[in-house]
């Protein structure tokens, strides 16, 4: 039976653990050094419906690359590089799986690991952390899958358990534009909600009404120039509807902010700002370097 290594414990990286666990499916977590001595990586896992339980999955280090059959990488987009850095005895037939915020990393996954299947996708769970083993699951969402290169088009079939684990889970040959819906949203949200301290839902409060105006229209006119045809109207609508829809959620940058660590916006803004060629974006370029300066 197929075993699937989670590189990144953080709280989504958990409740993938145990959905699939759930499943019946094999799991283990690859561990960092500071986790040696956990033999059964154990944490609570508290579902949507409140049920609290306790999942064990397997421990995994570094060392133990060569053993991976399936790796899902569900670490921030700035941890990817250095975490895989390790992985050098990765067999080559293991599939990659980067389930991570922002946009620019695969490109150099396929570089360091080019014979491996590599396969992107983007999730809209929620999930946050109560406790260092103590993980909630806050919200159910849609996860696509697709392929960053064409040995990953094999593993077309990961969608199925996943989507047994995690109530949707398919399969999509133009995930690129799926990952720009999702970077296009994260662009707006995130910033903004991290520089002025307030949850989703408060973007939507008469004082933020031009800049978000602006910050979109930014925003579209990049992804417009990347090759997407959404309006800007239908843009807005999306956004404003995941606005609502997470309205009481603190953004995963202003969670990083107020936490001291370190941010996605090289990997959102900045790969926004990287693709926009001669478009002025003073909104995203100021939102960026604020929260370059809030030390994330
Ligand atoms: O994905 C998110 C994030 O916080 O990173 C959104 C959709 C903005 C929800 O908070």
């Amino acid at each position: 039976m197929r075993e699937w290594t989670i590189l990144g414990a953080g709280a989504l990286g958990c409740t993938l653990a145990a959905l699939l666990r759930e499943q019946g499916e094999q799991v283990a977590l690859l561990l960092s050094e500071r986790h040696r001595g956990h033999l059964h990586p154990t944490f609570e896992f508290i579902a949507l419906n409140e049920r609290r339980r306790l999942v064990a999955t397997r421990p995994r280090f570094a060392h133990q690359a060569a053993d991976i059959q399936c790796l899902v990488v569900m670490t921030k987009a700035y941890q990817v590089l250095e975490a895989l850095a390790g992985l050098a005895a990765l067999p080559p037939q293991s599939p990659i799986v980067l389930l991570h915020n922002g946009l620019g990393v695969a490109e150099q996954v396929a570089r360091r690991f080019p014979a491996n299947p590599l396969l992107v996708g983007v999730t809209s769970h929620g999930a946050m952390k109560e406790g260092e083993w103590v993980v909630r699951h806050t919200g159910r969402g849609e996860t696509w899958l697709g392929p960053a290169n064409t040995a990953a088009r094999a593993h077309a079939g990961l969608a199925r358990p996943l989507a047994r684990a995690l109530g949707h889970a398919e399969w999509s040959e133009d995930i690129r534009r799926l990952q720009h819906r999702k970077l296009s949203i994260n662009a707006v949200i995130n910033p903004l909600t991290a520089c002025h301290h307030i949850r989703n839902g408060q973007l939507h409060e008469p004082r933020f009404a031009e800049v978000l105006a602006q910050l979109s229209e930014e925003v579209h006119q990049v992804l417009a120039r990347l090759g997407e045809e959404e309006s800007l109207e239908q843009f807005r609508r999306r956004l404003n509807a995941v606005i609502e829809l997470t309205a009481t959620n603190y953004s995963s940058m202003h969670q990083d902010l107020a936490h001291g660590r370190k941010t996605e916006i090289e990997q959102i803004t900045g790969y926004l700002l990287s693709h926009a060629g001669t478009l002025p974006m003073p909104v995203c370029r100021q939102l960026y370097n604020e929260v370059k300066r809030l030390g994330g």
